[in-house]
């Protein structure tokens, strides 16, 4: 498991924090670094208990390393430290310590449904690129509000959810906008998807994502699961529209020199292997 880049961002997102700069020589718990003195920073958002959020620690006796009632405090890389109450990033030190903006101690879960076709041209060929001479998958993008950065239509699993039904309600609020559907629309967006995610479809990564929100105490895991259109039949005519936390949504090439938000490229990256697709 390569180092986390992200997640020691000089500045922590939405704020003014600087992180206390952490060198790749001593990201790792294990390297004993005694003048190690992180900023501390809890988001206002998450101290005022939102339903999403946990409590402060001492407060509250969380199940770590388990299900703790309808939340999940497993991790995907396996069981995580305890340090005076508080769990440890398993990737190691990020520079602050407390929540930041994420709401749970511990592992935050996600889903990143991605959503691929063919790049085709005007008669419905395919079109290869240039100089790998592979042809180009296209993914369903969202630009995020929050850092302008284009990324996959992912988001958290709700306490209880199953993750296949977080894959599929993420991408209709923040690729179709069905949050602002009437009952009729959503009726029908969902008649258009349905086939698609139906399918179990690939599972291209589960664990530890590279999040710039990411503490030493708080960060994001998730599932992302490929799902592929591969006549072009089924969800390339979606009535793409942003919604919630995306500010724009469109059909992006994937390709390695598209920057994208945390670990996205990574994920798109396998796709486009397991797809023989150029990257
Ligand atoms: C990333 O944050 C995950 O890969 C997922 O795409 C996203 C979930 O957070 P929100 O979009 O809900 O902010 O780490
Ligand atoms: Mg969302
Ligand atoms: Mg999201």
């Amino acid at each position: 498991s390569a180092a986390h880049i992200k997640a020691r961002c000089t500045v922590y997102p939405g704020s003014d924090k600087q992180r206390f700069p952490v060198p790749d020589d001593k990201v790792n718990w294990a390297t004993v670094w005694p003048d190690y003195s992180p900023v501390n920073y809890t988001a206002p958002t998450v101290l005022q208990k939102p339903a999403w959020a946990d409590p402060d620690i001492g407060s509250f006796c969380p199940r770590f390393n388990a299900l703790d009632g309808s939340v999940d405090r497993q991790s995907h890389e396996g069981d995580y430290s305890i340090q005076d109450g508080h769990p440890l990033n398993p990737r190691g030190r990020t520079g602050l310590n407390g929540r930041g903006l994420l709401g749970r101690w511990g592992p935050n879960h996600a889903a990143d449904p991605i959503v691929t076709r063919w790049k085709r041209d005007s008669e419905g060929k395919r079109v290869s690129h240039d100089v790998t001479k592979r042809p180009v998958l296209q993914f369903v993008s969202i630009k995020r509000k929050d850092c302008g950065e284009w990324a996959i239509p992912g988001g958290m699993v709700d306490p209880g959810e199953l993750v296949s039904l977080t894959l599929q309600r993420e991408f209709t609020e923040e690729a179709l906008n069905s949050l602002q559907a009437s009952p009729q629309e959503l009726k029908e967006l969902h008649e258009r998807i349905s086939k698609l995610f139906s399918s179990s479809g690939f599972q291209v990564y589960k664990g530890y994502v590279d999040d710039p929100r990411n503490t030493d105490n708080s960060w994001m895991e998730t599932v992302a699961v490929n799902f592929h259109d591969e006549t072009g039949n089924s969800v390339s005519e979606l009535p793409l529209q942003a919604g919630d936390d995306a500010g724009q949504v469109s059909w992006c090439d994937v390709d390695s020199a598209q920057p994208l938000y945390a670990s996205h490229s990574h994920f798109l990256q396998t796709v486009a292997e397991e797809r023989q697709a150029h990257w």
